[in-house]
Formats: structure tokens, sequence, C-alpha cells
């Protein structure tokens, strides 16, 4: 039976990660931080296969416990500080967790395996946030490197520590780096969720509007439960490598309103959105769009939920929720 590690287990790609890998035989642990992590509940009630460790990616001798005890085969480096507006306010706890925290768990993996690296595969949860003030559009994998925020930057250096660790010693070290994926489990903090959590609320008159930042800004969007198999797939290949993984399709958070807002009946969304600055960004990202050429020919990847499929998946599912919470 295989064995894998997820730091970041409670987040949104931990989960889908989870249920992928246990549905493949896996024996799965999970890294869960802090001394009564609201989350751990929602974990042991959505995959309750998951054995769960107490660890932080900042605590590098908890690593080398959770890596000691699991003896895994794969490690997923999923953990971090992932919310890009955050990352101004906390630049130093940024750098610390989603940039160092990449070293950290590198050199617990590497020690733990006494250099020979070749028993444990590493996935690293790289992001198209690397690519920032875009160099090139579409972006690939060769695409420079411009990151725009404090977010970007520590995941450029979790890039290259992970190119790095493969390069100095020979570690089965790949980096995904995956364009924005959603779903109904994505944070409510991220610009997709709040606008189909503000719609089902707007629609069943819990709420009158919503406020938002930029609306102009394009992203590069799929689904969650699509991108871990790409992980997957990436950790059996014969060796590690880079790969962007996107659908090839952009849209603005405008598109996004007005598929939301359509699903519920309404075509005219003006007068139930509002813009406020504290919602912009000191450096905004303005388009992204990725070319998975590579994560197709090499990994077979293919993504399955389209974006009209994954606006109305996640409505519906705000839709039900809500009125579950209404019935009491
Ligand atoms: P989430 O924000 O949903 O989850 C982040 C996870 O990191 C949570 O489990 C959180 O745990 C954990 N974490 C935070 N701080 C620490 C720490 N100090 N030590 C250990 N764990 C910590 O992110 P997603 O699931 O959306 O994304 C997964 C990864 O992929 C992240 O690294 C993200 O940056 C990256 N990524 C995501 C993309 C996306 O579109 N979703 C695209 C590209 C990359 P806790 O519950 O304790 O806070
Ligand atoms: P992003 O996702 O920064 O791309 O990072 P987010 O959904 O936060 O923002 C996307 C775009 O929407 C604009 N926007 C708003 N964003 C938020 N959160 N709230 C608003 O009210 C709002 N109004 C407009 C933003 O300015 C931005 O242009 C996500 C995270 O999951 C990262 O961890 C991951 O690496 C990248 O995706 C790929």
């Amino acid at each position: 039976m295989p064995r894998a590690l997820i730091t970041g287990i409670t987040g949104q790609d931990g989960l889908y990660l989870s249920e992928l890998l246990l549905s493949k035989g896996y024996e799965v642990y999970g890294l869960i931080r802090g001394q009564n992590n609201p989350k751990r509940e929602l974990v042991e009630q959505t995959v309750p296969g998951v054995k769960l460790l107490t660890g932080d990616l900042m605590d590098f001798s908890s690593l080398l416990r959770a890596l000691e005890t699991a003896q895994p085969d794969e490690v997923y480096n999923l953990g971090a500080i992932s919310f890009v507006a955050y990352s101004w306010e906390n630049a130093h706890l940024t750098a610390d967790v989603t940039g160092k925290g990449v070293l950290n768990i590198l050199e617990a993996v590497r020690l733990y395996a006494h250099d020979d690296v070749s028993k444990v595969r590493f996935y690293q949860a790289s992001s198209s946030e690397m690519f920032g003030k875009v160099q090139e559009v579409p972006q690939r994998e060769t695409t420079l490197l411009w990151p725009r925020s404090p977010y970007g930057v520590a995941k450029v250096f979790g890039h290259y520590m992970t190119i790095n660790y493969r390069e100095s010693y020979g570690m089965h070290a790949s980096s995904g780096i995956l364009f924005n994926h959603e779903s109904p489990r994505r944070g409510p903090e991220f610009v997709t969720r709040k606008i189909s959590m503000a719609v089902a609320r707007i629609k069943l008159g819990l709420q009158d509007y919503v406020t938002l930042g930029n609306l102009d800004a394009k992203r590069d969007w799929g689904y969650a439960g699509d991108y871990v198999e790409a992980m997957w797939r990436m950790l059996q290949q014969p060796e590690g490598d880079e790969y962007v993984v996107a659908t090839g399709e952009t849209h603005s958070i405008r598109d996004f309103l007005d598929r939301a807002f359509a699903h519920v009946g309404i075509e005219d969304w003006a007068p139930y959105v509002k813009q406020d600055p504290r919602f912009m960004r000191p450096a905004e990202v303005e388009l992204l769009i990725g070319d998975p050429t590579k994560a197709h020919e090499k990994l077979g990847w293919e993504r399955k939920v389209d974006f009209p499929q994954l606006v109305a998946m996640m409505v519906d599912n705000d839709l039900e929720e809500q009125r579950g919470l209404m019935a009491g």
C-alpha cells in the first residue's frame, strides 16, 4: 500500500487530493497545525480515512517527526499562506511559511531519507502568481517569472528550491505551476467563492449586494478536483519536472459575475455589485492564461469541468448550503 503525507490537509486541495489518494488505495497522512485547529472536524468528517499528524511548516522538527511516523513514498507540500491580498500585510509570515516552509520540508525529506532520496517523491504547489506581470502570453513552464506580491515572491523561492533539491541531491521533486482552481470548497475570501456565496444569498433575499475590488482582472479558472489529479500524475513520472496546469482559457471577474448571476435568473447584476478600493491590491496581476500542452502530452492530463460548469457547481452548492442554514 503506497503511503502519502500531505501538508495543507485542511485546505481546498488537501481535501480533494486526500479523496483521490484514498480512492487509489493509499494510506494518507495529513499534517495539521495548531493546538485546536477549527478545521480538524471538517477533515475528519470529509476524509475519515486520513491519519492526522500535528506539525507546522515553520517547525522543522515537527516535519521530521511527521515523516518518520508516516514513512511516506510521496510528499505533497500544499501548506501555505495562500491568500495573495493578505500577503502584503503579513509579508514576513508569508515568506516564512510559503517560502522558507518549502526549504524546511525539502530538507526534512533529505534528512529523513538519509541521502537515499530516491525513496521519497516530492510535490511542490507552485503557482501562476509567479508569472505576475506576465512576460509572455500564454504562460508556460519556460516563461520568465515576475511575481507581483509577497506571496508570489515566496512561491518563486519555493519553486527554485524544489528544482535545486532535484539538481543538487537527485531528489524526485516536481513543481506544479497551477493556475487558479476553484470549487465549492474554496475559501470564502477568494473572489469566486465570495461571488457564488453572495449570489446565492442575494437570490434568497439574505443579502443586498456584494463589495468587490478590481473587476477587470482575468484569470484562468479550473476545477480543483481536476487539478489534484495532475499533482498525482506528476509523481508517477520517471523523473521530477515542472508542469503548467491550466485550462488555456481566461475570463474576467465580470465574466464570472455574468455567469453566476445569470445562473439564478439575474441578467443585470449592476445593482447588486459595489466596488471598494479596500479590495484593490497594491500591485495587480492583470492577466493569467496558461498553456497546459506539456501536462497534456507528458501527463496525459485533461480538465473535465469547464468554466460554465464550474460557476454553476459553485452557485448551486451555495444555494443548497444557504437553504440548509435557513431551514435551521
Ligand atoms: P488553502 O488556503 O485552502 O489551504 C492552505 C493550507 O495551508 C491550509 O490547510 C492551511 O492550514 C495550511 N497552512 C497554513 N499555514 C501553515 C503552516 N504554517 N504550516 C502548515 N500548514 C499551513 O489553499 P489551497 O488548497 O487552495 O491551495 C493549496 C496550495 O496550492 C497552496 O500552497 C496554494 O498556495 C497553492 N496554489 C493554490 C492555487 C489555487 O488556485 N487554489 C493555485 C496555485 C497554487 P490551516 O487550516 O491550519 O490554516
Ligand atoms: P488570486 O485569487 O489572487 O488569483 O490567488 P483571488 O480569488 O483572491 O483573486 C482573483 C482576482 O480577483 C480580484 N478581485 C478580488 N479578489 C478577492 N479575493 N476579493 C475581492 O473582493 C476581489 N475583487 C476583485 C483580485 O484583485 C484578483 O485579480 C489565488 C490563490 O489561490 C493563490 O494561492 C493561488 O496561487 C492563485 O490563485 C493561482
